[in-house]
């Protein structure tokens, strides 16, 4: 597992000595030693922790409560519905405004970046959260491998559509093919991540592999899962939750206690595994590094 503090994460992304408690607890048990290697305090991030707990959630929790609409829309069936799946071998294709469209291998397209070690905060507009240990390359570094050209304002991501290895897709429970996007700016963020690997493992099937999108001050939705396109373009592109329900999923989605769910409030959050509810963070809590990119827009409208 390549460890590395790299220059460009601001030092208030290092992880603040109370999280790294908690982190001791959880690393305290089973394989203590390796996990407490790979999850040094100098590479893990976080912003600061008002009136939330950050523990790690469990491994077990994580990878048995999952949302991933291809196979089935309860949250305890991924993990089943999802055992069989082969994520080898994997292509990518890449397409719309880069210098060359092209189709890579999964190994082509992170080869030689850099893999990184990041505990994120993960919310979902459902009102639960998580707190992950990713695995995963900057999405930044896989842009630039991408070559987007400068007209390029947004890049949007697609899962694989293949209703016999994906059989939730065999039910119209959402528009097919599950799609995604982020304003350019965003995606440069050092925040943004792809992410291949959680818990110090290739990540499980239920949770997208073999890469998904891991944007912490969004809600979850916009981490799509099990991704083979990635197109760059210069209009806003249609994604599939505001698709399915405009007035409830925006495309930006971005975490906001301060803007309900037409159904019901964000104001607290839910860590699965714990007790009490906790209040939920502007920006999921990292507002210090993500809310400039967002100066001078009205987040109630552009939620
Ligand atoms: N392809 C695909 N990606 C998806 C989803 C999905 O149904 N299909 N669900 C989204 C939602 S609503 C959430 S909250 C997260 C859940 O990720 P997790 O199960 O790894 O926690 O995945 C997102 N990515
Ligand atoms: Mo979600």
């Amino acid at each position: 597992m390549l460890i590395r503090r790299p220059d460009d994460i601001p030092s208030s992304e290092i992880t603040p000595e109370s999280l790294y408690q908690n982190r001791r607890d959880f690393v305290g048990t089973a394989g203590a030693l390796a996990l407490g290697a790979m999850f040094a305090p100098s590479v893990l991030d976080a912003a600061p922790l008002i009136g939330q707990d950050d523990k790690l959630t469990s491994e077990e929790d994580a990878t048995s409560y999952n949302n991933y609409y291809e196979f089935g829309t309860d949250k305890d069936e991924p993990k089943d519905l999802a055992k069989n799946f082969r994520s080898k071998p994997w292509k990518i294709e890449v397409a719309g405004l880069v210098k060359k469209p092209q189709t890579y291998a999964f190994e082509d397209l992170f080869r030689a970046l850099s893999v990184q070690d990041r505990v994120y905060r993960h919310r979902c507009v459902e009102a639960w959260s998580m707190v992950i240990p990713w695995q995963g390359t900057p999405l930044r570094e896989v842009i630039a491998r991408c070559e987007p050209l400068p007209s390029a304002k947004f890049v949007e991501f697609t899962t694989l559509y293949d209703p016999a290895r994906m059989p939730g897709q065999t039910r119209p429970a959402l528009p097919w093919p599950y799609k995604e996007a982020l304003r350019m700016d965003e995606a440069m963020h050092p925040l943004a991540l792809l992410a291949t690997g959680m818990y110090g493992k290739a990540l499980p099937n239920q949770n997208g592999a073999p890469l998904k999108l891991v944007v912490p001050w969004k809600y979850g939705f916009k981490g799509i899962k099990a991704i083979v396109k990635i197109r760059f373009t210069d209009k806003m592109p249609n994604t599939t939750w505001g698709d399915a329900n405009p007035s409830e999923y925006g495309f930006y989605a971005n975490v906001n206690p301060t803007v309900d769910h037409p159904r019901w409030s964000q104001a607290k959050e839910r860590r699965i595994g714990q007790l009490l509810k906790v209040p939920t963070l502007m920006f999921n809590g990292y507002a210090e590094q993500v809310a400039s990119l967002y100066a001078g827009m009205d987040l109630r409208k552009n939620y």
